[in-house]
C-alpha cells in the first residue's frame, strides 16, 4: 500500500508583495503528474492548505480544481486535514457529501477521533486524522480542565486513538503539530506565543507512520516513521537553500514503512545572491534570471535604487539591501562615548568606527571636518 504525503501547501500565499498561486499551481501540475505516474492508493494533504483562514477567492478556485483533478481524472483518494493557518468550518464545507466521493476533509476537531479505513489495500490501512485545535479548544471539547498546553493536549487525544485501535491493523496519524527537535523556518507561525507548542516525539508511538505538517523543512524524526513532508514551496528566503519534495511512503504488510521523496517542478526558485551592486549588474546569469531573487549588497557605502536597477537582469527580484557589516569584537564593550568630554568630530570617529570596522579616511574626515565647521558657523549665527 502506498500514499504520497504533502503538507503546507499556503495556497493564496504572497511573498514580498507577490502573489505565489501561479507557482502553486505550477507545482501542483507537477503533483498530478507524480499522482499519474505513481498511482499511489490516497494523497494525504496534512494542513496548512490555505495560506489564511479567510482565502482569496482565486486560492479556493485552485484547490477545488487541483481536488478534482485528483479524485475525479486521478481516481485517487485524498485525505486532508486543517492546519494552524486553516479556517476548519471553512476547510471542511461539504465534507460529508463530498466523503463518499472519495475526498476526506477533516476541518474541526471532534470528541470522537476521525478515521479512514483504505479496505481495499494490500495491507489494510486505517488512517486517523488529528487537525489542528487550540489546547484550550480541546480541553473544552473533552471536558477537561487539566489539559493544558499543546503537549498535554496532543497526548489526551492519541490515548483516546489507541483505545480504539485495533490490534494488528496497520494505522497511518496524519496530524499538523510542532515535534521537539524539528527543524523550523521562518515562513511557519508559531503554534504557541512565548513557547514552542512542542510535543515529544515519544507522544506519537505505536503508528506505522505519522504523516504531519507545520514544519516546512522536509524531514524525518524518531529513526523515519514520523515525518514532516515539508511545504509545497520555498516560502522565506531562509529556506532557499532547502530542497523541497513529497514524500511516497510504502506501508508493507509488515516491518517499517518506506519513504522516498519525489522532488516537485518549481516554476520561480527563491534565492540569495550576494555581491556588491556593480559586480551584481555586470554579470547576467546564463540561467535563473526569472528566479525570486534575495540580494545581500556587499558595498560599503549607500547605494540608491538597488532593486529597481538589479531589476534589469532578475526582473522578479523581491528585495535587495546592504549586508549589515559584522560589528568589530570588542566594540560596545569600551568606555561609553561621553558627549560631555568628546567633541562632535571625535564622537563621529567613534561612531564611524563602530559601525564600519575602521577609522574614517583622511578624504573624509576632511568632508567632515568642513560640515561640523559649517553647523557651528550656523549656530552662532542664530
Ligand atoms: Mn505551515
Amino acid at each position: 500500500m502506498r500514499f504520497l504525503h504533502t503538507a503546507d501547501w499556503h495556497l493564496g500565499r504572497i511573498l514580498h508583495g507577490v502573489s505565489l498561486l501561479d507557482d502553486q499551481r505550477y507545482t501542483l501540475d507537477g503533483f498530478c503528474d507524480v499522482v499519474r505516474d505513481v498511482r499511489p492508493d490516497a494523497v494525504v494533504i496534512s494542513g496548512d492548505v490555505y495560506d489564511r483562514a479567510a482565502p482569496p477567492a482565486d486560492a479556493v478556485a485552485a484547490l477545488d480544481e487541483f481536488l478534482t483533478r485528483l479524485v475525479m481524472e486521478r481516481r485517487v483518494r485524498v485525505i486532508a486535514i486543517a492546519g494552524n493557518h486553516d479556517s476548519p468550518e471553512r476547510l471542511a464545507f461539504g465534507s460529508r457529501v463530498l466523503s463518499s466521493g472519495g475526498l476526506d476533509v477533516v476541518g474541526p476537531l471532534a470528541a470522537e477521533p476521525a478515521s479512514i479505513l483504505l479496505a481495499d489495500t494490500k495491507p489494510q490501512v486505517r488512517f486517523w486524522a488529528v487537525p489542528y485545535a487550540e489546547p484550550p479548544s480541546i480541553a473544552t471539547l473533552l471536558d477537561d480542565d487539566s489539559i493544558r498546553g499543546h503537549e498535554a493536549a496532543m497526548c489526551r487525544l492519541l490515548d483516546r486513538i489507541r483505545e480504539r485501535k485495533t490490534d494488528g491493523e496497520r494505522s497511518v496519524l496524519v496530524a499538523h503539530a510542532f515535534v521537539a527537535g524539528g527543524s523550523v523556518s521562518e515562513s511557519e507561525r508559531p503554534l504557541s506565543v512565548g513557547g514552542t507548542g512542542a510535543v515529544a516525539a515519544e507522544a506519537f508511538h505505536g503508528f506505522d507512520y505519522v504523516a504531519l505538517g507545520h514544519l516546512h523543512r522536509p524531514q524525518s524524526l524518531d529513526g523515519g516513521a514520523i515525518r514532516y513532508s515539508g511545504s509545497l514551496l520555498k516560502y522565506s528566503f531562509n529556506e532557499w537553500e532547502q530542497p523541497k519534495s513529497v514524500s511516497l511512503v510504502e506501508i508493507p504488510e509488515s516491518g517499517p514503512a518506506r519513504v522516498e521523496e519525489i522532488k516537485l517542478p518549481i516554476k520561480h526558485d527563491l534565492r540569495k545572491i550576494s555581491g556588491t551592486l556593480d559586480q551584481l549588474l555586470s554579470t547576467v546569469p546564463a540561467v535563473g534570471r526569472d528566479d525570486y531573487i534575495w540580494a545581500d549588497l556587499l558595498d560599503a557605502t549607500p547605494v540608491y535604487n538597488a532593486v529597481e536597477r538589479l531589476r534589469s537582469i532578475y526582473p522578479n527580484i523581491m528585495y535587495a539591501a546592504r549586508l549589515q557589516t559584522a560589528i568589530p569584537a570588542g566594540n560596545g564593550d569600551g568606555p561609553r562615548p561621553d558627549p560631555s568630554r568628546h567633541t562632535l568630530s571625535q564622537l563621529f570617529h567613534m561612531f564611524y568606527k563602530e559601525i564600519n570596522g575602521e577609522e574614517l579616511s583622511e578624504a573624509h574626515t576632511a568632508v567632515l571636518t568642513g560640515l561640523i565647521e559649517e553647523f557651528e558657523r550656523t549656530r552662532e549665527g542664530r
